[in-house]
């Protein structure tokens, strides 16, 4: 049996989005994060099948767009990930609604705005056109918090780190530069993926982040090394893990979000303020704390972020039963 998957194929500053614009499934829930678990449990050969070898990779990100469940919102977003279905994924976003609108598979209710329900929660969009285009997307974020700081862990071969944990749509390890981390140049990428997953596991061992709002929610997924800039005019560079041997190539939507609010909890930011991070190949999003808030209790902060996306083509897939490799695989 040949499962047929229209995608329009394309990156945000870097990193894949393919968007899979037809042949979606019906999913059973009354949420986005019910319809994730729905997902989850009846369709995740779907997600490895696109995201795996040998018709994804390891970076490999992209999502479905469906009616959203609130009437409050426009339209709804389920990510897929070689790691998974994320609850949210910033440059996912931002290449998903930029080549949906392009190619008139999201027709706004308010030119410019849109009201999104992703897993984690809502998001609100604003973007620009110029003839045709989406230029820019900028996202304000669901609340972002600091879950746990100065986790202490002794990563082989390495030494010991010190580690912060802080949720801005997934939940990030947080390492600064200290000890035998001297930067992300000094690391390189190839350490960079052998040590993260490493550190994911031992942060794991000592703490699990819940979400307040929603238990599905829970667990560090992302490793994000920080880092100060290399170009001028921006103020970090990050390297965020995810999957098993990725390192995001666009500063990461979640993960920024995530370093905003760590920043603002340490008082290295504040409402107001902006934060041009860098991603490890150099490109760039704009993220600012938007505002204070509290989620159930935790000091949290609205975050935003504002970047773009380009498509690079249309892609038809096949999922066929016949090839012994239909559910993808990684190695
Ligand atoms: O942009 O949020 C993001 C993201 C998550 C994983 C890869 N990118």
């Amino acid at each position: 049996m040949r499962h047929t998957f229209f995608c329009i194929d394309g990156h945000t500053a870097g990193n894949p989005v393919r968007l899979v614009a037809g042949g979606a499934p019906l999913l059973r829930g009354a949420s986005m994060s019910e319809r994730r678990q729905d997902f989850l449990a009846r369709f995740d050969w779907i997600r490895t099948g696109l995201c795996f070898e040998p018709r994804g990779h390891d970076m490999m990100s992209g999502g479905f767009l469906y009616p959203p469940t609130r009437a409050d919102t426009d339209i709804g977003i389920l990510f897929i990930e070689t790691s998974g279905c994320l609850p949210m994924c910033g440059h996912g976003t931002i290449g998903i609604v930029t080549f949906g609108l392009e190619h008139g598979l999201i027709q706004p209710a308010t030119p410019g705005r849109l009201r999104v329900e992703v897993p984690a929660g809502v998001i609100d969009i604003a973007y620009t056109v110029e003839q045709g285009r989406v230029t820019s997307v900028r996202i304000v974020n669901v609340p972002a918090y600091l879950a746990a700081s100065g986790i202490e862990i002794e990563v082989p071969d390495f030494g010991p780190l010190t580690v912060d944990v802080a949720y801005g749509g997934n939940y990030y390890a947080i390492v600064e530069p200290q000890g035998a981390y001297r930067g992300l140049d000094a690391l390189g990428a190839a350490q960079i993926v052998a040590l993260s997953g490493a550190i994911r596991r031992l942060v794991a061992d000592k703490f699990v982040p819940v979400h307040p709002l929603d238990a599905t929610i829970r667990g560090v997924s992302h490793v994000l090394w920080a880092d100060k800039p290399r170009g001028d005019g921006a103020d970090g560079r990050n390297a965020v893990f995810y999957g098993d041997k990725a390192i995001d190539r666009s500063p990461c939507g979640t993960g920024t979000s995530a370093r905003l609010a760590h920043l603002a909890a340490k008082g290295r930011l504040k409402p107001g303020d902006s934060f041009v991070h860098e991603s490890y190949i150099g490109s760039r999003f704009v993220g600012k704390v938007e505002g204070a808030a509290n989620l159930a209790g935790q000091p949290a902060i609205i975050p935003s972020i504002t970047g773009s996306a380009i498509a690079t083509g249309f892609n038809t897939i096949w999922i066929d039963r016949e090839d012994a490799f239909w559910e993808g695989f990684q190695v």
